[in-house]
């Protein structure tokens, strides 16, 4: 009897350390089949001085300033903001699901924040108004709904957009100065440039992808690349006036 009990113990260990021998080898396996597309976006040249904004017309606006123009936004190392990186190619015909969590664009200091946002399609996209005034969030899509709504100071606003597009312009009715872009994605493999100009895509499956880069003032630039399982691919974007 004694005897029984030990063999189904020993049975019971062995089943216990061997599932999680494989299930722990699934997973470092499955991660290490991910590749990345990571690099920096470049301004190459003296970049244009920012405009100051007159918000003078409207006192709610005035006290946050003195504000600028967003249209090329380059730091003093040479890298390039706003800038939206992104498969544009190679993913062939898989389907991807939005994320629940909502992408926040922001009106403060009536600007938006950031001034380039990105999200899937079918994503929420959350417009806030931080500002003691009333805006008017209106995206002028090629291939989405047109849509344009008075948003008064605290009133949540969402949107979303059903159809791929890089790059839907949103402007503000009420303070002609505001300018924007909101761009959308089928896929989630797509970044906004920061300060430091760099951007990383992650997850990929291993293949061969046409990445892009898009500036709203600078035009778009693309590159082939191919990735391997686990592999790290660097690139570089170098943009000029
Ligand atoms: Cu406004």
């Amino acid at each position: 009897m004694k005897k029984r009990y030990i063999a189904v113990a020993v049975v019971f260990v062995f089943a216990f350390f061997s599932s999680r021998y494989w299930l722990t080898n699934a997973v470092a396996a499955d991660a290490s089949s991910s590749a990345s597309v990571a690099g920096v976006v470049k301004f190459d040249g003296i970049p244009p001085k920012p405009s100051k904004i007159d918000m003078a017309f409207d006192p709610n606006c005035k006290s946050t300033s003195p504000a600028v123009t967003e249209d090329i936004v380059a730091g003093a190392n040479g890298s390039l903001e706003n800038v939206v990186v992104f498969v544009a190619d190679g993913l062939g015909d898989r389907t991807f699901q939005p994320p629940a969590q909502p992408v926040v664009l922001e009106q403060k200091g009536c600007l938006y924040r950031p001034h380039v946002v990105a999200l899937q399609t079918n994503q929420k996209l959350s417009v806030v108004n931080s500002d003691a005034t009333t805006h008017n969030i209106h995206p002028s899509p090629a291939n989405n709904r047109e849509s344009n709504t008075i948003q008064p100071p605290g009133v949540p606003l969402e949107l979303s957009f059903a159809r791929e597009e890089i790059a839907i312009p949103v402007k503000c009715n009420v303070h002609p100065w505001m300018r924007g872009y909101i761009a959308v994605f089928k896929h989630p493999y797509f970044a906004v440039t920061g300060k430091d100009g760099s951007f990383e895509l992650k997850d990929l499956p291993p293949g061969t992808y046409t990445i892009t880069a898009w500036h709203g003032k600078l035009g778009t630039q693309s590159q082939k690349v191919t990735v391997s399982a686990g592999q790290a691919q660097k690139l570089e974007f170098v943009f000029k006036q």
